[in-house]
């Protein structure tokens, strides 16, 4: 639990609040892919959004954010968002639910969380999910979870200006304990996958940075996607998304692609057959291709996509150079976050000390390391 939800909500509000809890998520594999209704592989962790909430009887909703000390209330009749403000996530998920017909009313609201910032580990997917959560239960709603996901990335879309995927939402919602989720983003279904690593453990490694125009350079991404859709049909008339494309196609997807597209492109469907080599290889205990799987979508992400930097290029070479490190990439968007890394457990000390010694040489600054524990999604306590 938060340390400071339940004081902060009682200093401010009376009785006692129905809690619900939202998970981060990690990646194994699958970057940048769901947009163009391809597959990922995510899992939830232990870290996450707590959201505290009673209801008021009044059209007013309001919030209260445990960690930044920061209050804020909207009407629920004028939804409308405030750039770059942690509510629009609440107003978000109040607008998609009123949408579909949902009687949201007036409630007190307190949200704690302990994702470490700007680790790449989805905190703003945990927040909408938490907040969705916590308003459907508090009125006896039984939303679905697909449709809270879907209303989490909505309202990312609407309210935070970012046209991402499904992955994030629906691994905080549908995340199992132990379990990774290999998700089809076309049919939004799922099939788990236990995540047993015998000798080896998962450890992230958070560059700490986050390069200014992400956000505008994510847009981009998924743009340039589109685009190489549209001239791919030409010739591919059946096609409606990198997706429906395989690897045999790729010789032809070059002559058809300018130089600026081809590679993007080429990420996309190479990344999608490597989600299922990837889940095969783990769920028969292949750790060895399953860490050069790893090893390859950062290659990919990097030179291909490029949605890596300086920062991630360099701790995902600096670990594989490690022989005990099976494999490692750059997790999530991209351009700062953290690198997954499949680290031997008893070389898990001499990996951290290494990495930063040579972390803080090169940037003059420490990275921080996140043991990963794959938990179960989005809950009420
Ligand atoms: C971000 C997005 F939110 C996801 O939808 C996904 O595209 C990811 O970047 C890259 O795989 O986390």
């Amino acid at each position: 639990m938060h340390p400071l939800l339940l004081s902060t909500f009682h200093s401010n509000f009376s009785s006692s609040p129905l809690i619900a809890f939202a998970p981060g998520r990690i990646n194994l594999i699958g970057e940048h892919t769901d947009y163009q209704e391809g597959f990922v592989f995510p899992a939830a962790v232990k870290q996450g959004i707590w959201v505290a909430i009673q209801k008021n009887d009044s059209p007013t909703c309001r919030l209260i954010s445990a960690d930044f000390g920061q209050e804020f209330s909207f009407d629920l009749d004028s939804l409308s968002p405030k750039k770059g403000h942690w509510a629009n996530y609440a107003m978000g998920m109040c607008a998609l639910m009123k949408q579909s017909g949902y009687e949201v009313m007036g409630f007190d609201m307190v949200i704690g969380g302990n994702i470490p910032v700007g680790s790449g580990l989805s905190s703003s997917a945990a927040l909408s999910v938490g907040i969705g959560t916590a308003i459907s239960a508090l009125f006896d709603f039984n939303i679905p979870k697909k449709n809270l996901a879907l209303y989490a990335q909505k309202s990312e879309h609407l309210y935070a200006g970012v046209k991402c995927g499904i992955m994030d939402p629906y691994a905080s919602a549908f995340g199992v304990e132990g379990k990774a989720l290999l998700l089809d983003c076309r049919s939004n279904t799922h099939r788990e996958i236990p995540v047993q690593l015998g000798d080896y453990f998962l450890m992230l490694v958070n560059t700490k940075v986050k390069h200014t125009l992400a956000d505008t350079a994510y847009n981009k991404r998924r743009e340039a996607c589109e685009e190489s859709v549209k001239i791919l049909q030409a010739e591919f008339p059946d096609i409606k998304t990198l997706r429906d494309l395989s690897v045999a196609d790729l010789e032809k997807v070059e002559l058809l692609l300018p130089e600026s597209l081809f590679p993007k492109a080429k990420h996309i469907i190479t990344e999608c057959a490597r989600v299922h080599k990837a889940a095969k290889a783990l769920q028969s205990g292949d750790l060895i291709t399953f860490g050069r799987l790893l090893d390859a979508s950062h290659t990919s992400l990097s030179q291909d996509f490029e949605v890596s930097c300086p920062e991630l290029d360099f701790l995902a070479q600096m670990a594989t150079s490690m022989p005990e490190v099976l494999g490692s990439r750059m997790m999530g968007g991209g351009f700062g976050g953290c690198t997954i890394n499949l680290v031997r457990t008893d070389f898990l000390e001499k990996f951290k000390s290494h990495i930063q010694i040579g972390y803080e040489k090169r940037f003059l600054k420490s990275p921080e390391f996140i043991p990963v524990e794959v938990s179960e999604g989005a809950r009420i306590l």
